[in-house]
Order: structure tokens, then C-alpha cells, then sequence
């Protein structure tokens, strides 16, 4: 065997050694979908277009493989099956969205959607069944095209739009839902939606959009939060909370104190951007978004900065709104340097952060932007603790993109070394991670990825109008974790090339160094 091949097998090797492995009491697991990337049915039953099915109708070329949401998993009239296959991986709560679309068709409370309103009450009385518990978003991207026509996030009316559909989520479902999300990613909503073309409605008023749509949707989640703090939690007795998402950055060379900084930046961009205004003791926006945005904004000409600061009500109406700090977490990039990134338009985002950013990091899946890098999650989590005042956390979302192998040993070793990055920081930091929720139940509509990237613990056949779910291996491993409470060390999920080392040979010990 070459040397290479035979250094690299046994890196594998290094790799599957866990130093914890057992989850501690009352850590819970779940996993996670969202409306428009299941459910079809799109326009049936009452159901009104929204900004995907609108994107992906009149420019599907904008669509990896041309697919949309027309049909997805077809979960509107399969979710029965939905719940066995939950029922077998053995999962704590379920973690799904509602489609606004389809339970207020004019985006308004004045026409309440029956059959909208039925499906999800069978959908919530299929999981009592079997016991296991909603967690439910109320906003996973999926905009009544109506409102968008309006100017979606960009327009501050949506804050009382997104209070008046909160308040019928709550009335009519709270008696069955305990937990509830009121953003999925505002990252993504706003920077990729409004701010880029990267997601629906592709407004790509970057540098613009981006920042009058964080205004609407920090303020608009605040809202969802005191509706549901007052009116609804004294009887209902539930929590509520917000998934912030990240690409957690770090320097391409630790030493490089420059680039360390500009990690903070960016990380302040990005996370803080949304976390700050909410789960800091100041509030508002992160400082350093503040100066850079300002000084940009005046470099360009304009009167005043592109980034409005919330005033005194707003910063203290916003703050403290979550009962948990909800993260999703995929993948970790490099800042390289100073400067402006290649991708950056101009004015954006990306340019105010004044960094250099690379994916050249980590082992590779079938999304371009997902590298797999383990120890920046315990990274971005210690951050969290620190940043953020040791808030109680729930990973709300956390899985690995491949084309749709039944033996998926790259999925499985992905939630094995993410896992064990939680063990290390719960046992070693005592950061505070209370569940964890695995992206996702099954491979479904990925956006502007179509079906070309899957997601899933479920094969789906888009193909057969049945949507046939085949389970993949990574539903045994799920299974046993959820039983076992432990990270489940059997051979059989390991890829048969790793396998091959088990036990190291012991001439080994001087390659098995381990890797930084
Ligand atoms: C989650 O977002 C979503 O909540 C979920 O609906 C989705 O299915 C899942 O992830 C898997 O993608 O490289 O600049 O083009 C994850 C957020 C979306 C962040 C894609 C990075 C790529 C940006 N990610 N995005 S870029």
C-alpha cells in the first residue's frame, strides 16, 4: 500500500477516538424539517403561492436540477408515515414549521385556511401518539407571495403581519405545542434573501436590503415574544425561542493575530448580528458592525449609515426575548486577511466585514459552502458561552450534505465527531447544551440545490410519485443513540475503510500524533 493511503487510514483511525461518549441526563434529541422543503401540496387545499414557489416556478433556472416544492416529499398527505419513521429513529421531539401560506392564504388573519389548520392538528395528534414532542417554527422562509409583493422583510408592516399569524399559531395550536421557534436562520433570510440571490425572494439589494430586513425581523420576532410571554405562557406554560445560524470563522493561521481579530469581526457579523441585539446585556447591534457599516456608508457618499441603530425603545424591547439560545451549526470557514472578499459586491454584507474569507478548510460533502471541521463547533460554542453569558442551548440544527448513498458513512461520521465536539465542551466547558437536532428526517427539497444535495436519515425517491423512504444506515446510529443515550461505538457504522484499523496496529503510535 502506498504510504500516503496507509498515513491517511490511519488519520481516519485517530479520528474515531471519543473521549466522552455518554450524554448526560436529560440531554434530548430530535430531528428536524421545514414546511416548504416536505410538505407539497402547493396549491391545493386552500394552500396560496409563497416566494419559493414563486422563485422556483418563473426562474427555475435557478433551481440546481429544476426541481421546486410542488410535490417535495408529499408529506401534506404522507406525514403518517413521517411519524412511524420518527417513532423508529426513537426521537425525543420533532422539530418542523409551520407553512404560513397555507394557514392564512392572504398572509392576513382575515381568511383562516380549515384544511391548513386541520393538517397540522393531525399532524400534531399523529406525533402525541407516539410521544413525541413538537418543536415548532413559525417562520422557515416560506413568505405568503402576497406579503412579499408588499416588500417582505423589507417593509416594517410585516412586524404587525408576523404578530397577527404568531397570534393564531399560538391560539389555535398551543395546546399542543410546549416549545416554539419564531425565526429559522434570520441570517439567510436576510443577507441571502434580501441582500443577495442566494434564496427567495432574490432581491439582492446587498448592502441595503439585507440591513432594513434585520430591522423587521428582530423587531418582528421581538413582538412574537411578548405576544407569547404574556398572553399565551401563563396558561399555556410553554418556551419560546430563535435558531441563529452560523459559519463559525477562524483565522487561517492562529499566530496570525491580525486574522484573529477579524475572525471576532466576522463572527460578530455574522452570529452577532442577530444574537447581539437579544442575548447580550447591552443589546443592539454588535459594535464593530456599527463602525464598520458607518464608515463604509460615509465613504460611499450616503447621508448616513446603511445600518439603522435601534433606538432606546427597540434595544430594550428586543433584548433578553429568547428563553434559549437556538443554534444552527454546519460548517466553519477561514479568514485569510484584510481587504475585500473576491465574491463581495459592492456596497454588502460581506464588504462591510472588511475580511478575506476562504472554504479551503476540513474534509468535503456534496455542498460546496459545508466543509466538515468538528473543533470549530466546540469553538463557536465556547464563544457562545462567553459572548452570550452562559445561555442554555439547544443546536437546533446539524447533518451533512452527500448525493443520496444508502451507506452513509460520511453522514454518520459526521454527527459522531459533532457529537463528540458537544460532550467535549458540556463536560470540559460546561457550556450549556440541553438537545440537539439533526438536519434532517429525510432528503427533501434543499433550496436552490433542488434535490441534488441530500440531507437525509431517509432516502427519497422524487422519481415515484409514492416518495418511497428507504432508510440509510444513518437511521440505525440515530436509533442507538437515542436508546442508548450513548454515542454508539459499533463497527458496522464505520466505513469499511476505517474499519480495517481497529485495533491500531502498534507500530503505529509515532504517525498517531494527533492532528491540530
Ligand atoms: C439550513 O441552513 C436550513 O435551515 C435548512 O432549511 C437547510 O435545508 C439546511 O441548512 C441544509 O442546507 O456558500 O455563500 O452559497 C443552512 C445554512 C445555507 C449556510 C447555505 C450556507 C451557503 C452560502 N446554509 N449557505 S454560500
Amino acid at each position: 500500500m502506498a504510504l500516503t493511503t496507509f498515513v491517511g487510514i490511519l488519520a481516519l483511525c485517530q479520528l474515531g477516538v471519543a473521549h466522552y461518549s455518554k450524554f448526560p441526563e436529560g440531554f434530548t434529541f430530535g430531528v428536524a424539517t421545514a414546511s416548504h422543503q416536505i410538505e407539497g401540496a402547493w396549491n391545493v387545499s386552500g394552500k396560496s403561492e409563497n416566494v419559493w414557489d414563486r422563485l422556483s416556478h418563473t426562474r427555475p433556472e435557478m433551481i440546481a436540477d429544476g426541481t421546486n416544492g410542488d410535490i417535495a416529499c408529499d408529506s401534506y398527505n404522507r406525514y403518517r408515515e413521517d411519524v412511524e419513521e420518527l417513532s423508529y429513529l426513537g426521537v425525543d421531539f420533532y422539530r418542523f414549521s409551520l407553512s404560513w401560506s397555507r394557514l392564512l392564504p392572504t398572509g392576513r388573519v382575515d381568511h383562516i385556511n380549515p384544511d391548513g389548520v386541520r393538517y397540522y392538528h393531525d399532524l400534531l395528534d399523529a406525533l402525541a401518539e407516539k410521544n413525541i414532542e413538537p418543536l415548532v417554527t413559525l417562520f422557515h422562509w416560506d413568505l405568503p407571495q402576497t406579503l412579499q409583493d408588499l416588500g417582505g422583510w423589507a417593509n416594517p408592516k410585516m412586524i404587525d403581519y408576523f404578530r397577527d399569524y404568531s397570534d393564531l399559531c399560538f391560539k389555535e395550536f398551543g395546546g399542543k405545542i410546549k416549545s416554539w421557534i419564531t425565526f429559522n436562520e434570520p441570517y439567510e433570510i436576510c443577507e441571502d434573501a434580501y441582500g443577495d440571490l442566494k434564496k427567495a425572494p432574490a432581491i439582492d439589494s446587498h448592502g441595503v436590503g439585507c440591513y432594513l430586513c434585520s430591522d423587521t425581523l428582530l423587531k418582528a420576532h421581538a413582538e412574537s415574544y411578548h405576544l407569547y410571554n404574556e398572553t399565551y405562557r401563563p396558561t399555556q406554560n410553554g418556551r419560546i425561542m430563535i435558531s441563529i445560524n452560523s459559519i463559525w470563522y477562524e483565522p487561517s493561521d492562529p499566530a496570525n493575530v491580525e486574522q484573529v481579530t477579524l475572525a471576532e469581526v466576522a463572527n460578530q457579523f455574522k452570529f452577532g448580528w442577530f444574537a447581539h441585539p437579544i442575548f447580550t446585556e447591552q443589546g443592539g447591534y454588535p459594535a464593530v458592525m456599527i463602525e464598520n457599516v458607518a464608515q463604509q456608508s460615509l465613504a460611499e457618499g450616503l447621508p448616513k449609515s446603511r445600518l439603522e441603530q435601534f433606538d432606546d425603545y427597540w434595544t430594550q424591547r428586543i433584548k433578553g426575548t429568547s428563553d434559549f439560545l437556538g443554534i444552527n451549526h454546519y460548517t466553519t470557514h477561514l479568514i485569510t486577511g484584510p481587504g475585500v472578499d473576491p465574491l463581495a459586491k459592492s456596497p454588502s454584507w460581506l464588504k462591510d466585514i472588511g475580511a478575506v474569507t476562504t472554504m479551503e478548510v476540513g474534509g468535503d460533502s456534496a455542498s460546496e459552502w459545508l466543509r466538515v471541521v468538528p473543533t470549530g463547533f466546540a469553538n463557536l460554542l465556547r464563544w457562545c458561552k462567553s459572548s452570550y453569558n452562559d445561555p442554555p442551548i439547544y443546536i437546533t440544527e446539524n447533518g451533512f450534505s452527500d448525493l443520496g448513498t444508502l451507506e452513509d458513512y460520511g453522514r454518520i461520521k459526521y454527527f459522531n465527531d459533532y457529537l463528540t465536539e458537544i460532550l467535549n465542551v458540556i463536560y470540559e466547558d460546561g457550556v450549556k447544551v440541553l438537545g440537539y437536532t439533526a438536519w434532517t428526517l429525510m432528503d427533501n427539497f434543499e433550496w436552490r440545490a433542488g434535490f441534488s444535495e441530500r440531507f437525509g436519515f431517509y432516502h427519497v425517491d422524487i422519481t415515484d410519485p409514492a416518495r418511497p423512504r428507504t432508510p440509510k444506515l444513518s437511521v440505525e446510529y440515530y436509533r442507538q443513540l437515542t436508546a442508548t443515550r450513548e454515542l454508539p461505538q459499533d463497527d458496522r457504522f464505520k466505513d469499511p475503510a476505517v474499519r480495517l484499523c481497529s485495533p491500531p496496529p502498534p507500530m503505529s503510535n509515532l504517525l498517531l500524533k494527533p492532528s491540530i
